[in-house]
């Protein structure tokens, strides 16, 4: 897969909006500010792929990419504080629409930030992950924030966290140093290879 190929496809409000499921998609999700968005350009190694998508503000949309025949699926950040209550009911009829939707996905790439433990709207979402046999890797971000003696705690935090016993993978990355991003790019593709 040639990453550099990467084209942006569309921004989706609604989740009739979302068009069919015709590609396999390779899924991000995580909460605000844990860094979806850094990950993302790292990972395509695009400065702005992720951002420029994104209508300005704190708009929720579901944000498709494209690389050759698979699908990059960028899903609205969960947990922002500030959200009205048709926002919040906006965002999980979108985030129910796209789940729900008999969509084929290969993976969800679940982002935690490896400095905390997971958040009680992680927990739901890596639950809701878990329950529903839905193929997920974990990459654990910012790693680059951590000192060496913190991050070996952390490694070995989320290596016996139960929430992440169903997960294919637990890959710690950094936007910064781009550590994680080929481990990423492997298991990527050699899930849509299965
Ligand atoms: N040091 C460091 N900062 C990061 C990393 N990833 C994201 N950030 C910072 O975290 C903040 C939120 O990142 P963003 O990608 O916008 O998060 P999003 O809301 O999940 O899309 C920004 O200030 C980023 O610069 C990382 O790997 N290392
Ligand atoms: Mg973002």
């Amino acid at each position: 897969m040639n990453l550099q190929q990467v084209t942006f496809e569309a921004s989706y409000g609604t989740a009739p909006q979302l068009p069919a499921s015709d590609l396999p998609e390779i899924v991000f999700s995580g909460k605000s500010n844990v860094g979806k968005s850094s990950l993302i350009n790292k990972f395509f190694n695009r400065r702005n792929l992720a951002r420029v998508s994104a209508v300005p503000g704190k708009t929720t949309t579901v944000n498709f990419f494209r690389v050759e025949d698979v699908r990059f699926a960028d899903l609205p950040g969960y947990g922002y504080a500030k959200r009205s209550k048709a926002e919040m009911e906006r965002w999980s009829g979108l985030m129910d629409g796209y789940f729900s939707g008999g969509r084929n996905i290969a993976l969800v790439v679940q982002l935690l930030d490896m400095r905390h433990a997971p958040t009680g709207d992680d927990k739901v979402m890596l639950n809701f992950l878990t329950e529903t046999g839905l193929p997920f890797a974990v990459a654990l971000t910012k790693c680059d924030k951590l000192k060496s003696g913190e991050r070996k705690k952390q490694s070995a935090y989320f290596a016996d966290l139960p929430a992440l016993a169903a997960a294919k993978a637990v890959i710690e990355t950094s936007a910064e140093t781009g550590e994680g991003m080929d481990a990423l790019k492997e298991l990527i593709e050699k899930t849509l290879a299965q």
